[in-house]
């Protein structure tokens, strides 16, 4: 998939639609907060699955049941893109299509 940087309009639209995201120091990021250890790092491998076949991979770290996940494309120096937008939609329909 072609990657682009994302205008902050477009951007602004965007998070209108995925709740619980904010621009935090210029990444797409959201504190994930599940009901166990296990649960969490179930998301994690259906997220990281997802990210690996769109080539698109997340800066996050685990601490017990929350995941904190801060997305950015390293290619187009440092901007937020449709690729992240992409990644946070798919990690929102893992998150809700669960009983987290
Ligand atoms: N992930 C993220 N978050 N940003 C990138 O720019 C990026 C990536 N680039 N995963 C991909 C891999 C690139 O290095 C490979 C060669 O397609």
């Amino acid at each position: 998939m072609k990657k682009y940087k994302l205008e902050t309009a477009d951007l602004n639209a965007v998070l209108q639609e995925l709740p619980g995201w904010e621009v935090k120091a210029g990444k797409l990021h959201k504190t994930f907060k599940f009901g166990s250890f296990a649960q969490a790092m179930g998301w994690m491998v259906s997220a990281a699955v997802y990210a690996d076949k769109i080539d698109h991979h997340p800066e996050w770290s685990n601490v017990y049941n929350r995941v904190t996940v801060n997305l950015v494309t390293h290619d187009l120096d440092n901007a937020i893109s449709n690729l992240d937008v992409d990644l946070a939609r798919q990690m929102e329909k893992l998150f809700r299509g669960s009983n987290y």
